[in-house]
């Protein structure tokens, strides 16, 4: 598993090709720790239905690649 290569493909396309239904990723990370946070998700409606399901491992906060297959959902 090639973590930081999937972590920085997952920074380019957040910034490239963000879903626009749902909030940037930098715009919803309010505290800047990279990840989006339970709360933070909340400040967008689209994403915090989403959220369950987007949270894959289940450690209640979405990373950059969570939040990427989360926006990209058809
Ligand atoms: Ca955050
Ligand atoms: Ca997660």
């Amino acid at each position: 598993m090639t973590g930081s290569f999937l972590a920085g493909t997952a920074a380019l396309l957040v910034t490239a090709c963000a879903e626009p239904s749902i909030a940037p990723f930098a715009e919803l990370d309010v505290d800047g720790n990279g990840r989006i946070s339970r709360d933070e998700a909340m400040r967008d409606v689209v994403l915090a239905g989403l959220f369950a399901e987007a949270d894959e491992n289940d450690d209640g906060e979405l990373t950059p690649f969570e939040y990427l297959r989360a926006a990209h959902r058809p």
